[in-house]
């Protein structure tokens, strides 16, 4: 059931396996396209050290802003569909993939759910998601500080923009979904 009012929601992507700019795009096609879900700005895409588990290849990660009359449930499913699509296997925890999805946040909203925490409660320890979060919604709060904040504080080293994904991204989206 939609929500009468959208929802604005920040969703967090990363990959490491096979061609993750071209499954970024397809999964960017899939939420607008998916009824109830307009996808309304996107990060740059960045190339970032591998996290948690150190032994594989490096990451892509982009953040998204998507405005959303699905309620959070609903959202994670199309996520989680969107990723078994792209044949996302779950193998290993931090463990390599090709394509994932996280729910940042869902507007204000706060869950504590054994299938979806939101705020996603590692945000602040990040800086593979606060780089990209930061470039599109600085001032967002997460537990007490901004994500500027957070970024300021996270180690960053090793992060950069991927300008060639970046630019593949930008111009699968065209003008209306690009950077604000
Ligand atoms: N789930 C609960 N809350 C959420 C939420 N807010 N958003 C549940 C999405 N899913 C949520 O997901 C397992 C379950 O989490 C889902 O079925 C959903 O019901 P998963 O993606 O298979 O989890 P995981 O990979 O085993 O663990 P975790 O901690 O969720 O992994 P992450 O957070 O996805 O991190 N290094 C870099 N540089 N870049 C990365 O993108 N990613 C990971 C994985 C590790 N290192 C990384 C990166
Ligand atoms: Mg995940």
């Amino acid at each position: 059931m939609a929500n009468d009012r959208a929802v604005a929601a920040f969703l967090g992507l990363g990959g490491n396996v096979g061609d993750v700019a071209a499954a970024f795009i397809h999964a960017l096609q899939c939420l607008g396209d998916a009824p109830g879900v307009t996808l309304r700005r996107a990060s740059s895409v960045y190339r970032t050290p591998p996290w948690g588990k150190l032994d594989q290849p490096p990451f892509l990660n982009m953040a998204v802003l998507v405005e959303t009359t699905l309620p959070a449930q609903a959202l994670l499913a199309l996520c989680l569909d969107i990723e078994r699509g792209m044949g996302r296997r779950r193998v290993e925890r931090w463990g390599p993939r090709t394509l994932d999805i996280d729910i940042l946040t869902y507007g204000e909203a706060a869950i504590d759910e054994p299938e979806l925490r939101v705020p996603h409660p590692r945000i602040a320890e990040r800086a593979f998601v606060l780089a990209p979060l930061a470039e599109i919604v600085p001032h967002l709060q997460i537990a007490g500080r901004d994500v500027a904040q957070w970024l300021m504080l996270a180690d960053r080293a090793g992060i950069e923009v991927d300008s060639e994904a970046s630019a593949r991204v930008s111009a699968a989206l065209g003008p209306d979904n690009g950077r604000a």
